[in-house]
């Protein structure tokens, strides 16, 4: 492919390069990244992006289904196994659509749903103001605690009873906690909605069993492929039986046409990936790489939202350093480590330049690094936020960094006999 490329566009080839360079050489801490598999990667470029396959295995709108009918039907067969849940949608583009099909398969526009607040930890899907989920529904935001950070099931109970969505979302994007999704169900019952867990980010934890899975109470469970659960870009929904006709049909012809194919192989490749000892032993590693980190930023004096984590990811509310998130975000790439900003519970800053900054620790652990590197990485961030405004320590940091890039090479790069180049 790379010599196809390099002949036909010499540019783009350029640029991919420059990007696995990029990729290659620094810390990538954003908790929503990781690297996948070689195998991922070649079922995502392979002849199945030419396919266009509208409809479900032995119901198509195309002819030439012989092949597409029996990897669909395989990736749905796996994401099933794995999940333990009665039907999956393996089609959604996103987590997005996935999230919009979910409610439009259960409810109607206009209807109520409750999700948590973007500001505080939940998705801009979940009935943010500005994302359409808000507009097609009339929604409502529960918060965290701000004094512990934590979700408060005696306020979200209140607020559903006060105002009976028909639908509650459990699920984060920047929660460092377990999430009980036991307790949502049973407020959901109370009040008579049905319950939809978005478990994008803690997919691979769920699977891997580190964390409990919302398959038992939730009505449809949603989530992306390509975060802790290390597959291609892309959707799921899985659903208990009495919803698969409308869940099917909300994807398809409701939001979608036809389903990425190449992304819909590499997810199934992903998901016999996952369902793997080496699979369990990284996802295990990943939040015993959090909890180094997180403990070890604790002991410079970071001030992390809950004191701490119990998976992937952790929130750093920098408002005790007097630093910006946007601008440690910024000097911390520029020493080669990527995070993101991102508003702490209570923020008072706008989102655009908040108090806190995001990490977590899937793509690194999926390169082999382990505790002592997440402590290695802890004292790098230490450095740069204490030398904030000064150029050679941060450049400093940077060739440190570097260097133990060096030491845990991408998976990508290489063809690895036991998937992934986890070195468990
Ligand atoms: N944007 C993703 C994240 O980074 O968490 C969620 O969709």
């Amino acid at each position: 492919m790379k010599t196809a490329l390099e002949q036909y566009d010499p540019q783009i080839y350029e640029l991919i390069r420059q990007e696995e360079a990029r990729q290659s050489g620094s810390i990538r801490l954003i908790p929503s990244e990781n690297y996948v598999s070689r195998a991922v990667m070649m079922a995502s470029s392979s002849c199945l992006t030419n396919k266009y396959a509208e409809g479900y295995p032995g119901k198509r709108y195309y002819e030439g289904q012989q092949v597409t009918d029996l990897i669909e039907k395989l990736a749905q067969d796996r994401a099933k196994k794995l999940f333990k849940a009665d039907h999956a949608n393996v089609q959604p583009y996103s987590g997005s659509v996935a999230n919009l099909a979910a409610y439009a398969a259960l409810i109607q526009p206009g209807d109520t749903i409750m999700g948590m607040s973007l500001s505080h930890g939940g998705h801009l899907t979940h009935g943010w103001k500005v994302s359409l989920t808000s507009k097609y529904y009339k929604s409502v935001s529960y918060e965290v605690n701000t004094e512990t950070g934590r979700l408060d099931f005696d306020a979200i109970r209140d607020l559903a009873k006060k105002h009976r969505p028909k639908i509650i979302i459990s699920g984060a994007t920047a929660y460092p906690r377990t999430i009980d999704f036991d307790v949502f169900g049973e407020i959901a019952q109370e009040v008579g909605a049905f319950l939809i867990s978005d478990i994008a980010h803690i997919a691979g934890l769920v699977v891997a069993g580190i964390h409990k899975s919302p398959v038992p109470y939730a009505d449809v469970v949603s989530t992306t492929t390509h975060k802790t659960l290390r597959g291609p870009r892309g959707g799921m929904l899985l659903c208990k039986a009495e919803h698969a006709e409308k869940v099917d049909k909300a994807v398809f012809p409701g939001l979608q046409g036809g389903p990425h194919m190449h992304t819909l192989t590499a997810i199934a490749v992903a998901m016999a990936e996952a369902d793997t000892p080496e699979f369990v032993a990284y996802a295990q590693q990943v939040v015993k790489n959090a909890k180094a980190l997180a403990d070890k930023l604790l002991e410079y004096g970071f001030n992390l939202v809950t004191g701490g984590t119990d998976n992937h990811l952790m929130l750093i509310d920098l408002r005790n350093k007097d630093i910006p998130g946007k601008k440690l975000a910024k000097a911390l790439d520029r020493a080669r480590i990527v995070t993101n900003y991102n508003t702490v519970p209570g923020d008072p800053a706008p989102p655009f330049n908040p108090s806190g900054l995001r990490l977590g620790t899937p793509a690194i652990t999926t390169r082999g690094m382990r505790e002592s590197e997440a402590e290695q990485i802890a004292t790098f961030i230490h450095r740069v936020t204490e030398n904030i405004d000064k150029e050679s320590i941060i450049e400093q940091v940077g060739k440190e960094v570097l260097l133990l890039c060096s030491q845990f090479p991408v998976p990508e790069h290489f063809i690895i006999p036991q998937r992934n180049g986890y070195r468990g």
